[in-house]
């Protein structure tokens, strides 16, 4: 690597964070695109720990660059996703502050005319979303304070004012948001008290349905931030747990441990005893959560930085069945760190980030799903039944309404020849009727 600079400084030794929080005074946005002809430099580590199951492009998939995020992204930066579509919320781009979204359909990026937050520029880095509002907390760089929604639908910010006890700091510094999809709650999790200063163990649990900060969790074990946080479902005992990995401790340190809380027992389980600690020690990761071809569960780690400061350009998840990580592959992007990753129709994006030479890029890629059995049943909507439904999901196919995921694109396919028209959404609709078929029938 060239960075010499990031490994000679002492000052700069003393952690991503504080890194970051030289950005606020000493960085200039360029717009040189020479500095982002990299690749050559993209760090790829070999993850090579026992039980760690090697890439492999013919079984895993393949990543591919989408289009780049107008004005360079954003990096770190708050990326989610909503109504079928990928959306910048905010972060570190001091040139613009504009929300952003992307669409599937078109590869497109569209910017949402004075959309900025009243405060701007900032350094949040995760944020989490319930209904149409994506919400995030002040970032621990004075940019901004207190709860804050951005409402995706009507395009408002909003300074939330929670029932309830929430954090004791105005501002977290790097923190991890986890939704959970069945209660709605969303974890706050781990972060600094601010921008370089003391990692924090804690979890704070708000309810957006009714606007109330409800009790925090216990502390967990090793406090962290820069870090990944999920919620899954333990395959073996059907639990659910919340799963936090990686990120920088106190001392500011490279974390490789993971660490689960058992939501039926109420505690916190020994570090690595639900999910094996990470190949590599890695921080600032994107991270998002996908399903396998059977529906099992996947926990992803993008890009991030390793414990010498390196952007890593590889990708990484968490395989709950089979209990093992696997690799993910090499993103078809500059290498970066302080990035986000999302899941859309089941596809793994990596969006934005810094390099090595700390320049945000806008750069984005997503997952290819390995090539798979193409199923032409007709049930679109997966449901193990043949309905008017399944015949209606394929015309919104047709008319690019609707963005199938690979197996809904396969089962809308009716007549099996490659591409959904509306002659397959008649088919499937005279097989629901009793006088048709596809050509593999359910
Ligand atoms: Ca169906
Ligand atoms: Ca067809």
């Amino acid at each position: 690597m060239n960075n010499v600079f990031l490994k000679s400084s002492v000052a700069l030794l003393t952690g991503l964070v504080f890194m970051v929080f030289g950005l606020a005074t000493g960085y200039c946005q360029s717009y040189d695109y020479s500095l982002f002809d990299v690749s050559a430099e993209s760090d790829v580590v070999a993850n090579t720990a026992p039980g760690f199951q090697p890439f492999s492009t013919a079984v895993d998939g393949t990543w591919e660059n989408i289009s780049t995020e107008p004005h360079l992204g954003r990096g770190p930066n708050v990326v989610v996703t909503y109504l079928d579509q990928i959306w910048s919320i905010t972060g570190y781009n001091a040139e613009n502050a504009e929300v952003r979204y992307w669409s599937p359909v078109t590869d497109t990026w569209f910017s949402i005319r004075d959309s900025e937050p009243p405060f701007g520029w900032n350094y949040a880095r995760s944020g989490a979303v319930y209904g149409t509002k994506a919400f995030i907390y002040g970032d621990g760089g004075g940019g901004f304070t207190g709860l804050w929604s951005f409402n995706m639908a009507t395009y408002e910010w909003v300074n939330e004012s929670p029932a309830g006890s929430g954090p004791s700091f105005g501002g977290i510094a790097n923190p991890a948001w986890v939704a959970d999809p069945d209660t709605g709650y969303l974890y706050l999790t781990g972060g600094a008290t601010s921008l370089g200063g003391d990692s924090l163990a804690t979890v704070y649990v708000y309810n957006p349905a009714t606007n109330t900060w409800l009790a925090p969790l216990p502390d967990f074990t090793t406090a962290r931030n820069v870090h990944a946080a999920f919620i899954f479902t333990n395959p073996g005992s059907g639990q659910k747990m919340l799963a936090i990995a990686g990120g920088t401790g106190v001392g500011l340190n490279f974390l490789s441990s993971t660490q689960c809380y058992n939501f039926s027992a109420g505690v916190w389980n020994a570090e690595n005893a639900d999910i094996p600690a990470l190949p590599i020690a890695r921080a600032a990761m994107g991270y998002t959560q996908a399903v396998n071809h059977a529906g099992g569960q996947e926990l992803w780690l993008v890009g991030g930085a390793d414990s010498g400061i390196n952007a890593l350009a590889d990708s990484l998840f968490y395989d709950v069945e089979s209990g093992t990580w696997v690799d993910g592959g090499i993103y078809s992007a500059t290498a970066v760190y302080l990035l986000s990753a999302v899941t859309l129709n089941n596809e793994v994006y990596k969006l934005g980030g810094v390099d090595d030479n700390e320049v945000i890029t806008g750069e984005a890629s997503r997952r290819i799903r390995p090539d798979l059995p193409c199923v032409n049943h007709g049930d679109v909507n997966l449901d193990g039944q043949l309905t008017a439904a399944d015949a209606q999901l394929a015309f919104f196919i047709v008319l690019g309404t609707y963005s199938p995921s690979y197996e809904e694109e396969c089962a809308a396919d009716c007549n099996g020849d490659g591409s959904v028209t509306a002659a397959d959404a008649q088919a499937i609709f005279l097989t629901v009727l009793g006088s048709g078929t596809c050509v593999d029938p359910l």
